[in-house]
């Protein structure tokens, strides 16, 4: 069947900082990537995306770009990068950078100029504006904290930032910056790489109208899907995506299943894909992320069936548990309170979304079931939001106790998804011979991929398998998807159907003994489970399996 090659693919997350360090400075790179094809292509991916990997002075760990031709020197070299692209091209596996385009750092060119003075030829290129009665614009709110406009002393005029105050704005009205962008894209599909993932996209169209408007929701939700937005992404389509069958994907927070059709659709005029990250709000993590909160099944449930129907045969849906942003998948929705439970949520949950339809994207180590990191102190931390959120609540508004917040960062900072890959039990989990730059989880002594690749029971098989699987059976890419049990607390249930084939999938996330109706399977045969037996009807703890069988029609 004629298909896009990515919607049958599964993508492989790279953190570069923290996958692996080949010249012993603690710091992860490009060559370090190139030693660990052999794995990936063991693992079975198809695509690997790497965080941005451009020059930055690392404010946000590379998500302020300051160069977007050259690369990051600690990284490598651009003929190192050549080097990876054509080794990775060798093993049939693609390359997807990631393009941060909302805004630049501060310390890139046009920033510099843009600075100088009101009239450079490059003022126009970000967001200034004048002061509201001597105060900010207004009262919107950077995505890490305090106000998002910062006062430029020497122009008197605040520019817009909707994260650090090291990322200004670029302002997209400037046909001038659509063009640079366009332009620095088509550099990298000339060098050949697959596609972009594109960091916060919808976000570049601000609306005019709102700029001395005070607003109750955060800065960056305010900014969502403004009101050019689909003709700059048809834009970068028609000049850069359609040059080649380019995987991209759209980082889209605050979207909604129509938005998403929109940035997403089957005609291929603007993305191959987004994230949404409803999902990644069942914990209520996008109001605050600084909670206790835990999800409900019954909401988790919900949200994924909604996209999967919602999204069937009117655009194409990306699937995740945890990027670099999140807290660790298996920490969150699955159970590390004993080895039996960690193991078998964590195959649980990779079951319950590889078995869904949209493309896979897999996390570093989360194929591994790296869980989150026991941090002691704030100065075992890196992330600036997490530094910020510290500051901000426990310093300024002193609305949450020291003890409390060191708890909720424990739970969901994003630096639990940033420390190196555990790849073997010797020093710094054979990452670096030196001190990483981030503390090592020190579960790797039995967290670890020589481990999991020894033992044909582990986590890294379950993954192993469900990628081969998705290779095997189309229903997996194709099928429609109905939820069962809708109402059952414990157990997520659904179907996929295909022409005259049908999947079950079965996932108990609790640790308890449940059961669930058998008598629908007829001829079935099993796929894959995560238990050595299975007692139909019946769901161990942390349960998962997958029926095939062809209808009775
Ligand atoms: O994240 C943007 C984003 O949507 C944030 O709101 C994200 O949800 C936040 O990190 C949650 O804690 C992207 C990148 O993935 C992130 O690493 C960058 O810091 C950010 O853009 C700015 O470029
Ligand atoms: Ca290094």
């Amino acid at each position: 069947m004629n298909m896009e090659w990515w919607k049958k693919s599964v993508v492989y997350q790279i953190y570069v900082k923290s996958f692996q360090d080949s010249n012993n400075d603690g710091v992860g790179d490009l060559q370090g990537i190139i030693s660990r094809l052999d794995y990936l292509k063991t693992l079975g991916v198809d695509v690997l995306w790497l965080t941005p990997i451009f020059k930055s002075p690392n404010d946000d760990n590379g998500y302020d770009i300051s160069d977007y031709r050259s690369i990051q020197s600690e990284f490598g070299t651009m003929s190192d990068f050549e080097e990876l692209l054509d080794k990775a091209h060798q093993k049939d596996i693609k390359i997807i950078l990631d393009l941060v385009f909302n805004h630049t750092s501060d310390e890139h060119f046009w920033f510099q100029e843009s600075k100088k003075s009101k009239n450079n030829p490059y003022r126009d290129y970000y967001i200034w504006k004048e002061g509201n009665e001597g105060d900010v614009p207004n009262n919107w709110t950077s995505c890490f904290q305090g106000s998002a406009w910062e006062l430029d002393e020497k122009t008197n005029e605040y520019y817009l930032h909707l994260f650090s105050k090291k990322q200004p704005d670029l302002n997209w009205q400037n046909p001038k910056v659509r063009q640079e962008c366009i332009d620095i894209m088509n550099y990298w599909v000339d060098k050949g790489v697959d596609g972009f993932r594109l960091d916060v996209i919808n976000l570049i169209s601000k609306d005019e109208s709102q700029y001395y408007v005070d607003s109750t929701i955060k800065g960056h939700q305010v900014c969502a899907n403004g009101p050019h937005i689909h003709e700059y992404i048809q834009e970068m389509n028609q000049k850069v995506f359609s040059r080649k069958e380019l995987l991209t994907v759209g980082e889209t927070p605050a979207v909604t299943i129509e938005d998403a059709k929109k940035y997403a659709p089957l005609d291929n005029k603007e993305l191959s894909m987004v994230f949404q990250f409803e999902l990644m709000n069942v914990d209520g993590a996008e109001v605050n992320k600084w909670t206790d909160q835990r999800f409900s099944l019954k909401d988790l449930k919900q949200i994924m069936s909604r996209w999967q129907v919602g999204m069937y045969q009117q655009a194409w849906n990306s699937l995740f548990w945890n990027n670099h942003d999140q807290p660790r998948c298996v920490s969150r929705f699955g159970d590390t309170s004993s080895p039996l439970c960690h193991e078998k949520s964590a195959k649980m949950l990779a079951i319950c979304l590889h078995m869904m339809q949209g493309t896979p994207y897999i996390y570093q180590g989360e194929e591994l079931g790296m869980t989150n990191v026991p941090f002691n102190s704030l100065d075992d931390y890196r992330d600036i939001e997490t530094f910020n959120s510290y500051k901000q609540l426990v310093e300024i508004e002193k609305s949450v106790s020291h003890e409390d917040m060191l708890r909720y960062m424990r739970k969901s900072s994003r630096d639990n998804a940033r420390t190196p890959m555990q790849w073997n039990k010797e020093k710094n989990a054979g990452f670096s011979e030196h001190i990483p730059w981030i503390m090592m989880n020190p579960n790797y002594q039995t967290i670890n991929a020589e481990a999991e690749m020894k033992d044909t029971n582990s986590i890294f098989h379950t993954y192993q398998k469900l990628i081969q699987l998705r290779k095997e059976y189309e229903i997996i890419t194709l099928g429609k998807y109905e939820l069962i049990m809708k109402n059952d607390e414990n157990i997520y249930a659904y179907k996929r159907l295909y022409q005259d084939e049908e999947l079950y999938v079965y996932c108990n996330f609790t640790d308890k003994e449940v059961s669930y109706d058998a008598s629908i399977l007829n001829n079935e045969k099993v796929l894959i489970q995560n238990y050595n037996q299975h007692q139909k009807g019946i769901l161990k703890p942390y349960e998962s399996i997958v029926f095939y069988q062809k209808s009775r029609a």
